[in-house]
């Protein structure tokens, strides 16, 4: 069965670039460039990484973030991680970036973009991996700094499938995004949201509601709600569910109560995901097989997370061509 999770080909809809940033890379660029870290070493930085909440990981993980100065940067932060997808049959991705992260400490928006699209294009021609983008607005900063975000997004806008919303959940709930993600609609973007990760299952009902989401990462919440579980299996709209983080985040205490089981045996469409695989101990491959061995899936629900991941990911039906 192992091997059967190994070999399946996969898609993956919950990555955020930043969070693929392993601690030998972080270590390199930090020395490349001149910045510097809280750790003497890289067993450090790895003894770190004991999380007790979402800002326990997010305060780590932006700090991390600074090591990433040049385009050649970005380049090798996409690159590494699109290598472990080709290891583990990963056939498609769609990749979050945080442009915020970057723009605030002095990196231009193009930097970032096109050193991540370089390594993209690259993994397309030697590893045949197709994948898309996804910009996510950080939701502890404010309505009007993702408008600004947006605004320099449009520039690349081809090269950008959909809006995401990521970081600090717990008081910045979708609400408070209503009229930019409204924007980004009418300018033909896709649209996705953190939601229901640790927040209450309400911030889900508001990001279906008021932003109108194509798709709803996390969402994990939604299980303390029997009107909304109907609401999503009825729906049919994609959960992308990320159990690592999960446990690493204290979501839930361990893997044996996780609710992913639950929730495909009601019949909502969800899948599995990294999130943020350098910081939460394991790719997309290590989170099939912590489910497996934890919930017993069965084979066939295996087979069922892989097609959902496909059917749920924003590949067009031309582009779906590709595939048959
Ligand atoms: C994130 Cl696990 C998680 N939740 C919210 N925002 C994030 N950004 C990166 N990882
Ligand atoms: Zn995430």
């Amino acid at each position: 069965m192992l091997d059967f999770i190994n070999n399946i080909p996969k898609a993956e809809l919950h990555l955020h670039i930043e969070g693929s940033l392993e601690p030998e890379l972080m270590f390199s660029l930090a020395q490349k460039n001149n910045i510097k870290l809280p750790y003497k070493n890289i067993q450090e930085v790895k003894d770190a990484y004991n999380f007790t909440n979402l800002q326990s990981f997010l305060d780590l993980y932006y700090n991390g973030a600074k090591v990433l100065i040049t385009q050649q940067d970005f380049y090798d932060l996409t690159f590494e991680y699109l290598k472990k997808c080709h290891k583990q049959k990963i056939l498609h991705t769609e990749i979050f970036f945080d442009p915020q992260t970057h723009t605030h400490r002095g990196i231009e928006f193009s930097t970032v973009l096109n050193g991540i699209k370089q390594a993209l294009n690259d993994a397309k021609n030697e590893f045949k991996i197709s994948s898309k983008l996804i910009m996510c607005f950080l939701r502890h900063l404010s309505q009007e700094d993702a408008f600004k975000t947006l605004e320099q997004a449009l520039e690349f806008k081809e090269d950008i499938i959909a809006i995401g919303l990521d970081s600090s959940e717990i008081g910045n709930p979708p609400s408070k995004f209503e009229k930019v993600f409204k924007k980004a609609k009418e300018l033909g973007f896709k649209l996705v949201a953190h939601a229901g990760e640790e927040a209450s299952y309400e911030y889900i009902n508001e990001a279906l509601d008021l932003l109108e989401v194509n798709r709803i990462d996390h969402g994990v919440q939604a299980i303390q709600n029997e009107q909304l579980m109907k609401r999503l299996k009825q729906m049919q709209i994609a959960l992308t569910v990320c159990p690592l983080s999960n446990t690493k985040l204290k979501v839930f205490e361990t893997m044996q109560e996780h609710n992913i089981k639950k929730m495909l045996d009601f019949g909502i469409n969800v899948t599995i995901n990294s999130d943020d695989p350098a910081y939460f101990g394991g790719y997309l491959n290590e989170n099939f097989i912590a489910v497996y061995k934890a919930l017993d899936l069965s084979k066939q629900q295996i087979i069922q997370l892989a097609k959902n991941s496909f059917n749920s990911s924003f590949i067009s039906i031309e582009e779906k061509q590709d595939y048959i």
